[in-house]
């Protein structure tokens, strides 16, 4: 049995009903009781337009990374989630595997911990909520050392529930 970090993002149409949504998939699949970060209103990196809701949550599971990747696809798309949508495209639900246990993995399909995670304030500050005391089972950083190295984005704490 492993902890699995999950990122959740939305920046397109109902956005709280598609984290609740996940929420209580995400409770249904996983094995204890999950831990849920705040939900984060973000202002959008990379090539995206649209303000995202952000948050994060951990689950342990017995799955294998590869086939709770093709669940949570699967969720999205269920969600509404174009099958191939373009990159920075708004998305009603992404879930991103950020970390499985101390599991490196680098495949194709799959890289584990999340390629981009440390460079994203919207993923690093709710997971600092749930994990504090994490590290990087790369490089042995702490989410506080990586909030303090990430590019400034504007994010702010809500008091919405999921
Ligand atoms: N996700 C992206 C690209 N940009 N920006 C914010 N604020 N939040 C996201 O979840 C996000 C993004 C690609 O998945
Ligand atoms: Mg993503
Ligand atoms: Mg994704």
């Amino acid at each position: 049995m492993e902890t699995v970090i999950i990122a959740l993002g939305s920046n397109l149409g109902d956005r709280i009903a598609a984290i609740r949504k996940a929420g209580e998939y995400l409770s249904q699949i996983s094995l204890c009781e999950i831990n849920k970060a705040s939900i984060w209103e973000s202002e959008p990196v990379g090539g995206a337009l649209y303000p995202f809701y952000n948050t994060a949550a951990s689950i342990t599971t017995s799955t294998k990374p590869a086939e709770l990747l093709s669940q949570l696809k699967l969720f999205e798309q269920e969600c509404g989630r174009e099958k191939n949508p373009a990159r920075w495209g708004p998305r009603i639900l992404d879930l991103d595997i950020i970390s499985f246990g101390n599991l490196v993995i680098v495949e194709d399909t799959l890289i584990i911990p999340h390629p981009e995670y440390k460079k994203r304030l919207f993923v690093l500050k709710p997971m600092a909520e749930i994990i504090e005391n994490w590290t990087d089972p790369v490089t042995g950083d702490t989410i506080a050392k990586m909030i303090r190295f990430a590019p400034e984005s504007e994010l702010y704490k809500t008091d919405l529930l999921w």
